[in-house]
């Protein structure tokens, strides 16, 4: 009988324990009552990750606005919990929008210190895929990564006769040069090209969409991530799809630069 007691004794002490303990644990963890989220606010993603480099995690919100679930986000915008003193810290990408939305809290910069990737869709015809990424290191935002760095090689290029395109970009040595008479027949239709292969297009210039896939990869697992996007070329109008170009990106003195890259043509299928 004194035995049974004491067992019950025991299962009560440790319901207690066990629900003190839990109730700490929410209390530790109030950022969850602290981030307050304003009519049609949603947070899309929470990460911890230690972002500003004091050693303690950090929970960092992605949060977006839109009217109903999976429509358009008006405004995406980043909260940042401090692990350590509890503060929130407005991440500011500026003005930032678009569909679905997609965070990634890994180190591209090597300092071990991991930075803030958002990504989402633009929803135009494009299917470009909007990125920036910050650093937030001693809890100051430092925009790492933005609107010009996400045209990728953004080319630049010009139709020649006989067919071909030339492409041109900052970041490479030399031209590409490209063979277009898979498409001939709808180049001499629209008056791109005469029949014998000479360009008469009058402002037809091919060119590169920003990126409209891109992803953060190690593919080295050496923990410093880098970015592999995909890119679209047009040649005389956006459906033109002359090219696709994969390439991969890493970050060193302030910069990114490709490291690898390769383009794909399309066959004809006729
Ligand atoms: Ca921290
Ligand atoms: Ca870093």
């Amino acid at each position: 009988m004194k035995k049974k007691v004491m067992f019950l004794f025991l299962v009560v002490i440790m319901g207690i324990f066990s629900f003190s303990y839990s109730y700490a644990d929410e209390i530790q963890q109030s950022g969850i009552n602290k981030i307050v989220l304003s009519e049609g606010e949603r947070i899309i993603q929470l990460k911890k990750e230690d972002v500003n480099g004091d050693g303690v995690k950090d929970s960092v919100y992605m949060i977006g606005k839109n009217l109903f679930a999976d429509s358009i986000y008006s405004s995406i915008q980043v909260k940042v919990l401090d692990g350590k003193t509890n503060d929130i810290f407005d991440i500011d990408f500026g003005d930032f929008a678009g569909y679905g939305g997609k965070m990634e809290v890994v180190d591209f910069t090597g300092d071990k210190i991991p930075e803030i990737m958002i990504s989402a869709d633009t929803g135009g015809s494009g299917g470009i895929v909007d990125t920036r990424i910050a650093s937030f290191k001693d809890n100051k935002t430092n925009i790492i990564y933005g609107e010009e760095e996400n045209k990728g090689f953004n080319f630049t290029g010009k139709f020649i006769d006989g067919f071909k395109v030339e492409l041109r970009s900052d970041f490479l040595k030399n031209p590409l040069t490209l063979d277009v008479s898979r498409n001939s027949s709808s180049y001499i239709e629209g008056d791109i090209y005469s029949k014998d292969g000479k360009f008469i297009g009058k402002n037809t210039e091919p060119w590169s969409d920003s990126f409209g896939k891109i992803d953060a990869i190690d593919y080295d697992g050496d923990g410093t991530y880098n970015i592999e996007g995909v890119q679209r070329i047009s040649g005389a109008w956006h459906a033109d799809g002359i090219s696709t170009v994969t390439s991969e990106w890493n970050y060193k003195d302030g910069k990114w630069s490709p490291i690898s890259a390769e383009y794909t043509v399309p066959l004809n299928l006729e």
